[in-house]
């Protein structure tokens, strides 16, 4: 590749704020990844009060025949019902099959080299679960949401959770599910994760990891360690998507700020990164966004297309800057600005 050609969708809210950080860093990498070339690109709930479609479909066809890449921001969804509108980025996550939502939450050691204490990956199924429907009987409205597990994302979603937990030292996954209830949807889930390793071509490749399963509201709840032992239960979680979603939100306390938590939306072609955190109507306009979580889904992009080097680079300068402590935004207890720590990321590349 001599240019890498990356959409840019930030959508709504601090997405507007925290994505061109993303871009500033991206930028800095120099020649350490083919030359970047962003294109812009709209989605989301102002697109749509604008234009009466949340995901234009420019946008899908510009990610599928243009980009090698993309970095998605946030979207505004609203809590009510709007005719006509449904979250763009579910859509595109379904249109361009980025089956996997790969979440790593990881806390930054005090010192450099030293074990950091919170470091696991959530692994989101991406594509399917709920669906709703409303209707009217003559009692009154009736809501009705389908939950929908099928083996085919069941099984790629496995496989893609045994390849990452292969790549870890501990070499753990845990199956988050609730067959106890859900026994049969969350239960193909959990027995077609279960049976991944014995797959034909597999081989004996996922003979090295240890496989745990955790109901996920006792998940949540060994997610936070009262006890030592408890410190390090948890190393790769997959999860059907709505379990993964909330998951990795509870998770995200652990390291002090939803953000710092970053994504990749993932599948066979292509990869999205997206920071974890949602539009953050609360601070949206006062400058004051982390862009830590988009800085490091920018790495993790980077680092699934194979560009180690520099996302090895957007990391450490992220873990300086944390480390050190001294230009940090309000969620983390700071005073600084977006602007302010992208600065300090940027001298630190
Ligand atoms: P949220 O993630 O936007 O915010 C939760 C809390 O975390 C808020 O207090 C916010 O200020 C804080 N926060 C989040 N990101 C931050 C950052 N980078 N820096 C500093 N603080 C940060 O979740 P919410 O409030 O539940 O949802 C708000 C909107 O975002 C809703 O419309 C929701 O639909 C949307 N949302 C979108 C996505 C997405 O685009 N994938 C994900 C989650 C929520
Ligand atoms: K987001
Ligand atoms: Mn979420």
């Amino acid at each position: 590749r001599q240019t890498l050609k990356i959409g840019l969708i930030p959508a709504d809210g601090i997405g507007r704020e925290v994505i061109p950080a993303a871009k500033a860093a991206i930028e800095a990498l120099g020649s350490d990844i083919p030359k970047p070339q962003f294109i812009d690109l709209l989605a989301g709930w102002e697109t749509f009060t604008k234009t009466g479609v949340a995901l234009p479909q420019e946008t899908v066809d510009v990610l599928r025949n243009e980009c090698d890449c993309a970095l998605f921001g946030s979207v505004s969804s609203p809590s009510k019902k709007v005719t006509g509108y449904s979250s763009p980025i579910v859509a595109l996550r379904k249109e361009l099959d980025l089956y996997a939502n790969i979440r790593p939450v990881l806390s930054v050691a005090p010192e450099v080299g030293q074990q950091p204490v919170v470091d696991l990956i959530v692994v989101r199924e991406n594509t399917e679960c709920l669906q709703e429907v409303q209707t009217t009987t003559d009692t009154g409205k009736e809501a009705r949401a389908t939950r929908v597990i099928t083996e085919r994302a069941s099984r790629r979603i496995g496989q893609m959770a045994f390849e990452l937990a292969l790549a870890r030292p501990r070499k753990h996954l845990t199956i988050i599910h609730k067959s106890n209830v859900l026994s049969i949807t969350d239960g193909l889930f959990r027995e077609t994760v279960r049976k991944v390793p014995t797959l034909p071509g597999i081989d004996g490749k996922y003979d090295g990891v240890t496989i745990m399963e955790q109901l996920v509201d006792s998940a949540v709840y060994r997610l936070f360690p009262h006890h030592v032992s408890e410190n390090r239960v948890f190393d790769i979680m997959v999860a059907p998507n709505l379990y993964g979603d909330i998951l990795s939100d509870a998770a995200a306390a652990l390291v002090g700020s939803l953000g710092l938590v970053p994504s990749v939306n993932a599948g066979d072609n292509f990869v999205m990164g997206e920071p974890v955190h949602g539009s953050a109507p609360d601070i949206v306009g006062k400058g004051i966004a982390n862009p830590l979580a988009s800085i490091r889904s920018a790495a993790l992009m980077l680092r699934h297309l194979g560009y180690t080097v520099g996302a090895d680079r957007l990391d450490t300068a992220v873990d300086q800057v944390i480390r050190e402590g001294t230009t940090l935004t309000p969620d983390l207890q700071g005073k600084s600005s977006t602007t302010d720590v992208l600065e300090a990321v940027l001298r630190r590349i």
